[in-house]
Order: structure tokens, then C-alpha cells, then sequence
């Protein structure tokens, strides 16, 4: 069993995809394990996109993610980190297969819906980042 960290990003708080993009979560069989709306401010945005921080769209990236309050969300499930991925599509919604979320919601490589962790060293790490350990239920029921 698996938990990984799931945001939903301006785009699709805005666009009101929440419901959408649950739905299809849960239709996988994942469990809601943490839930919360946040307002990301800068320097916990530098520390989660640190791996793009010096590339020439970071400050629109960032602007983008402060822009409004998101949803961040922890999910557990067999295999969950790669299945949400799968899910999701790759990073440009416009690449990105219809059927799959960016691909039915997004818009471009930036406003992309949602985030999800890409492994399971950094699903640990972002967990953490987002959720005090008293905000996760330490077990599913
Ligand atoms: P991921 O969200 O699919 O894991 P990452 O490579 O980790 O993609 O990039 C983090 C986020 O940075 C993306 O979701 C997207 O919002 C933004 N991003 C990534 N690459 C680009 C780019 O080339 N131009 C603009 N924004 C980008
Ligand atoms: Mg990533």
C-alpha cells in the first residue's frame, strides 16, 4: 500500500474540476487519507518545485500555483503513486491523451490540473511537507 501527495492547482479549483477529478480517483479504488485548502506562498512553492526553480518558467509557475487557494490532498491505494500519474497524463495537457486528466481539463504545460508525486522517495517527502502527521489518517477506515 502506497500514499501518495495530490494538489489541485488554481486552474482546477477555478474551473471547478475538483468533483471531476475525485470522481475519477475514486473510481480507481484510492481512499481519501488527508484533505485541506491552502493558500501556497512562495517559499513553500520554491521548496516543492526546487527541481525547476532556476529554469526560465519558474516565476509564471509560481505565480500560477499563489495565484488562489488549492486543494492539497493525500491518496492511498495498491500502486497509487504511478497509477495517479498514469491517470494524469504527462506534464503538457496538450500532449496528453483524452481519457486522461490533463488531457480532458488542462490547458497547457503549466496549467496542468494537479499535481501528484512521481515516486515514492518524493511522495514521503511531499507528505510531509503538506500534512503535519496528525492531519493523515493512520489507517484508512
Ligand atoms: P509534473 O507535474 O508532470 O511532475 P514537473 O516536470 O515536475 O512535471 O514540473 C512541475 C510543474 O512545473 C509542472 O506540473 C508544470 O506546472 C510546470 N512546468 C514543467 N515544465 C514546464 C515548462 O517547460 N514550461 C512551463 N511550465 C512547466
Ligand atoms: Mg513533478
Amino acid at each position: 500500500m502506497q500514499r501518495t501527495l495530490i494538489i489541485f492547482k488554481p486552474d482546477c479549483m477555478e474551473q471547478r474540476h475538483v468533483g471531476n477529478v475525485i470522481g475519477r480517483f475514486e473510481q480507481a479504488g484510492f481512499a481519501i487519507v488527508g484533505c485541506k485548502l491552502m493558500r501556497l506562498a512562495p517559499p513553500i512553492l520554491r521548496e516543492h518545485y526546487a527541481h525547476v526553480a532556476d529554469r526560465p518558467f519558474y516565476p509564471m509557475l509560481e505565480a500560477f500555483m499563489s495565484s488562489r487557494p488549492v486543494i492539497v490532498m493525500a491518496l492511498e491505494g495498491e500502486e497509487v503513486i504511478q497509477r495517479v500519474r498514469d491517470l494524469l497524463g504527462p506534464t503538457d495537457s496538450r500532449k496528453a491523451a483524452k481519457g486522461t486528466i490533463r488531457g480532458d481539463f488542462g490547458t497547457d504545460v503549466t496549467v496542468n490540473v494537479a499535481h501528484a508525486s512521481d515516486s515514492e522517495a518524493n511522495a514521503r517527502v511531499e507528505l510531509a511537507r503538506f500534512f503535519q502527521p496528525g492531519e493523515l489518517l493512520e489507517t484508512r477506515n
